[in-house]
């Protein structure tokens, strides 16, 4: 028998606690199957546990931003959870930010939080070490877990009071450039989110305790939604944006957010019924989950904070930035609410946990434990993601349960199906199930 990679598991030896009943706790379905599919449980009002199912979907969301971001020219770096109250208190947002912000005293007696967002840091890192123009563009990010003392955290990982957050934040020389940076992030969202397989909306956004003045919030509709949506029916016959993009082509990128701009879309915030340029018969009013947020704020906290480089001609010139944030753990919630059936999660294949669930039919017929043992180590040395759910379980409930956790492909191998030498696979998000044999079901995978 091979041995368990993290790649390639066993259900009888991985930690998956399945739920039967819904948990009366959970309102909305994304929340709901989270918990019934092992992914999470609650640690405290907001604050998640990751169990190892859900830790792999955060990690693959995670990555596929990393590799958006990267692509789009952003630089990732690490900053702290906590930070010190003093530099709030030099941008002016300590008090603004009121109960929101986990305030935390050391043992010296200093002032100190649990970060809410980075601006500050940033801009404090960027001040004390960029003196010059010919170190700009820059744009710096990070993943990290965030904290912000919701009133009502709610809706599981979707609302939560620590939730993980991508931020990035640029620094340029002038608003021009400072507007290249923010269309080449606004672009970067448009294939990050359809890599997910996310229909989303960019939305003119009001833009809140971060501040500026020009800010698109990303949503996609779902009923569950928090926000109040109002947009052009357009949108809805709009390509996700799968194209490469070259992020040196600023006319192309510019293009590219004016076409993804130009009709209207608006969350409550900024709808305004009697202001709407467009007919009741295009307009759609739906519900929205933000996924994503970006910001161009020129030099709200430049000024206070003293970034300033030498610009060409020796003058110093304070920079512009904005600021891109990508709510990476409440799109675990967003990506299940937009992809579910009644049996459960139907995982988009670039972010399903495993690629491949492997049933076995029946569990100590030597036939059906060897072909399977075999099928599972081929899959694991092609590099498929697979777990077998090997426990001494009645068929349905193998099934029941692959189909809640929703992996992309089921292999099923039973002892009549291999005296004729096949098995089954069945496509989770179609539901078309294919008799084939062994080999052809292995080229299908690994093909
Ligand atoms: N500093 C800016 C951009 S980096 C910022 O903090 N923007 S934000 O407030 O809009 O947050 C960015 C994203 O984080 C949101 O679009 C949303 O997807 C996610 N987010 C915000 N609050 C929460 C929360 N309480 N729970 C889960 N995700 C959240």
């Amino acid at each position: 028998m091979t041995t368990d990679t993290s790649n390639a598991v066993r259900r009888s030896r991985y930690f998956l606690p399945t739920l039967k009943e819904t948990p009366s706790e959970a309102q909305i379905v994304s929340h709901q199957l989270m918990l019934r599919a092992g992914m999470v449980r609650q640690a405290s009002a907001g604050i998640y546990s990751w169990l190892p199912m859900g830790f792999r979907v955060l990690k693959k969301i995670e990555q596929i931003v990393r590799e958006e971001q990267n692509r789009a020219g952003a630089q990732e770096m690490l900053m702290p959870t906590i930070q010190s109250a003093d530099i709030w208190k030099e941008s002016g947002r300590y008090d603004d930010y009121g109960k929101e912000m986990l305030r935390i005293t050391d043992r010296h007696d200093r002032e100190m939080l649990f970060g809410p967002t980075n601006e500050e840091l940033i801009t404090q890192i960027f001040a004390n070490e960029v003196r010059t123009y010919r170190d700009l563009p820059k744009n710096l990010y990070h993943i990290q877990w965030k904290f912000r003392d919701e009133v009502r955290p709610r809706f599981g990982v979707m609302r939560g009071r620590e939730f993980y957050m991508k931020d990035a934040y640029s620094f340029d020389l002038d608003a021009d450039a400072g507007r290249v940076a923010y269309n080449k992030m606004f672009v970067s969202y448009l294939r990050t989110f359809a890599r997910m397989g996310l229909q989303v909306i960019p939305m003119q956004a009001d833009t809140g305790p971060i501040g500026g003045d020009m800010s698109h919030e990303f949503l996609i509709l779902a009923e569950t939604g928090e926000s109040e949506v109002y947009c052009h029916r357009a949108y809805q016959d709009m390509d996700v944006m799968t194209t490469d993009v070259d992020y040196d082509d600023h006319a192309a990128l510019a293009d590219t957010v004016g076409r993804w701009t130009e009709h209207y879309a608006m969350t409550d915030e900024m709808h305004d019924a009697a202001a709407c340029p467009v007919d009741a018969a295009d307009l759609v009013e739906a519900r929205g989950i933000e996924v994503g947020h970006i910001f161009f704020f020129g030099s709200k906290y430049s000024e206070k904070m003293g970034a300033r480089v030498a610009g060409p001609d020796g003058e110093e010139v304070t920079v512009e930035m904005g600021s891109y944030g990508i709510g990476v753990s409440r799109l675990v919630g967003g990506i299940i609410e937009a992809s579910h059936d009644d049996d459960g999660i139907v995982w988009p294949v670039a972010v399903a946990p495993f690629n491949t669930g492997l049933i076995n039919l029946r569990q100590g017929d030597d036939a059906c434990d060897a072909a399977c043992e075999d099928v599972f180590a081929k899959l694991d040395g092609a590099g498929i993601e697979v777990m077998y759910d090997d426990r001494p379980e009645r068929a349905g409930v193998k099934f029941a349960d692959m189909e809640l956790i929703g992996l992309p492909w089921q292999l099923v191998i039973g002892p009549r199906g291999l005296k004729n030498g096949v098995v089954e696979l069945k496509n989770r998000a179609s539901s078309d199930k294919e008799e084939v044999s062994l080999e052809s079901a292995l080229a299908r995978l690994t093909g």
